[in-house]
């Protein structure tokens, strides 16, 4: 996309920000009284990823370098491609040794599918993309802030897969309960709600062990998300409801191992990750058994199939850093259809249902040291950052640092109307419960109830611009 072309969708759409305020402005003086909504206003820029925004809407939407990176910061972006797709073999080979022992998946992009999102198995299909934490429950306070309790000879995570001579830690079954749900208008709705056995552990697991699914979310556009001010997260926080409209995102606290201190969690379905540095390197140590100079025991700590160990970290910082680097400046899609009307009421109906209370659209990025690209950028990701109590059916009641366990981060929405053609599936929430989008918004509980009735209430032609708004992200 050459930057003029860029900068002329730009002119078009602040153009026509200009005439939309102008009919609004001549509507209100007409007609009164005008009801003034209480959540942000929404956009309707095309431009998700501000300046590193990508006009694609193909099959390699996710996997585009931020056309505003310089040519120096393109070479970074294009090694840490590489190093993305890397696939991992036992030691001692030459070329990217040290997977494992024990490990969930060879390389990054067997999971980040065309740097998309993962999904559950189908049946008869081992796990790919979907990962299960696993902890301890706490004795004492359950909301300590603290990170969870390994389970002795498992760690923090399953590693369902591991090297020849060693031995994968269990295998999960899955299968689903099958719940309809008929909305005001008469439709019925088929829901799944899945039921995990571990089974083939190699050594006993205790009977009360926690057990968290989560599967791979989409890795581009996240430079952008680590750039937002901590305070403009923090302003959105309502941890005790002040304002009495039933939301309160809280934010996570989680432990920051380069700064070894707490620092803001922004990365992973709980937010339990500080910065994409960390995300990295604890994607190679716990998905893949690769330490690093930030995690320099192997996952496999404490376990008979760890027979010997280097100090000596298994990748250098130089590929921790390039792939970090790329994770930070992988362009957002832009959207599709804005002025369709169908698109447009959809959107003034997620605006009406509260949805935009937690899926927050517009938010201004502050400076990212070492990454100008996504620096001072207005976005549109459709998220806060913060946790949100979504009920008990979603429920997965492993607290992680303050996270309780009925608490998920809200997921940033920008380009889910392209997972479909990405990764030729559409299946949604943290553990891919959901079939389509409508699925997952009928999942949501607790502080978004009233989001979800109001779905519930809407007529089809409503519940349709809803879902056409959505597939224009
Ligand atoms: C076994 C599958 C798997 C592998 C392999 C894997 N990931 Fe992930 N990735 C996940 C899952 C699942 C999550 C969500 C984790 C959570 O919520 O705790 C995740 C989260 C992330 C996130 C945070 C995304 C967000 O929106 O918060 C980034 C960045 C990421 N992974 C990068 C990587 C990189 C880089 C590699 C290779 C070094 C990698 N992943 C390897 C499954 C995987
Ligand atoms: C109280 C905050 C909140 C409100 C209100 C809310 N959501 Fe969500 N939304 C979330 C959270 C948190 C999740 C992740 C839940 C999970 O994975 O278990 C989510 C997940 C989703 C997903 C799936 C995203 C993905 O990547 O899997 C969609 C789609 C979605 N919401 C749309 C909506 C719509 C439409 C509305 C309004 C009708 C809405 N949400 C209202 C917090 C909220
Ligand atoms: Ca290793
Ligand atoms: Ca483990
Ligand atoms: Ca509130």
């Amino acid at each position: 996309m050459p930057f003029h072309n860029l900068k002329m969708r730009h002119f078009q759409s602040l153009l026509y920000f200009t005439i939309l305020a102008t009919i609004l402005l001549t509507a209100c003086s007409s007609e009164s009284p005008v009801t003034v909504e209480s959540t942000p206003v929404f956009s309707t820029s095309e431009l998700s990823g501000g300046e590193t925004t990508v006009f694609d809407a193909s099959s390699h939407a996710f996997s585009i370098p931020a056309p505003n990176l310089s040519p120096a910061a393109l070479e970074k972006h294009l090694k840490g491609d590489v190093e993305f797709e890397a696939v991992f073999v036992t030691a001692p080979a030459v070329v990217n040794p040290g997977l494992g022992p024990i490990y969930n998946n060879v390389s990054c992009i067997n999971c980040h599918s065309r740097d998309g999102r993962g999904r559950p198995p189908d049946a008869d299909e081992g796990l790919v993309s979907l990962l299960f934490r696993l902890s301890l429950p706490k004795t004492e306070d359950a909301m300590d802030g603290k990170p969870p309790i390994p389970v002795p000879g498992f760690g923090t995570q399953l590693n369902n897969r591991a090297i020849v001579n060693a031995n994968p830690e269990g295998k999960i079954k899955i299968d689903y309960t099958e719940q309809t749900l008929t909305t005001e208008d008469g439709t019925r709705v088929h829901l799944r709600y899945p039921n995990y056995t571990l089974t083939e552990t190699y050594q006993p697991l205790p009977e009360e062990v926690e057990v968290s699914p989560r599967v791979a979310p989409v890795v581009f556009g996240l430079g952008l998300l680590e750039a937002i001010p901590e305070n403009a997260i923090l302003a959105y926080a309502d941890e005790a409801d002040a304002d009495g409209d039933g939301i309160s995102g809280k934010p996570n606290f989680v432990w920051n191992v380069v700064e070894q201190r707490y620092t803001l969690g922004r990365f992973g379905w709980k937010a339990n990750q500080p910065t994409l540095l960390q995300q990295v390197a604890a994607a190679y140590h716990d998905d893949m058994g690769i330490t690093t100079s930030l995690f320099r025991t192997e996952n496999s700590a404490g376990q008979p199939q760890l027979t010997a160990h280097s100090a000596t970290p298994e990748i250098s910082d130089e590929i921790l850093e390039v792939v970090t680097f790329y994770v930070q400046t992988l362009a957002v899609p832009a959207r599709r259809n804005v002025e369709d009307p169908q698109v447009e009421q959809g959107e003034q109906l997620f605006a009406k249902a509260q949805c935009a209370s937690c899926h927050v659209p517009t938010l201004r990025t502050g400076v990212l040291a070492g990454v100008p690209s996504v620096s001072n950028q207005t976005i549109h990701p459709y998220t806060d950052l913060l946790l949100h109590d979504m009920g008990p059916d979603l429920a997965d009641n492993r607290p992680d640092f303050h996270a309780n366990g009925s608490e998920w981060r809200t997921p940033p929405l920008w380009g889910i109307g392209l997972v479909k053609r990405v990764n030729g599936h559409t299946n949604f929430l943290h553990d891919g419960r959901a079939r389509n989008l409508m699925e997952a918004i009928l999942w949501h509980g607790g502080e978004a109830e009233a989001s979800r009735q109001a779905v519930e209430q809407m007529s089809k032609t409503e519940r349709d611009a809803l879902i056409a708004f959505l597939e224009s992200l």
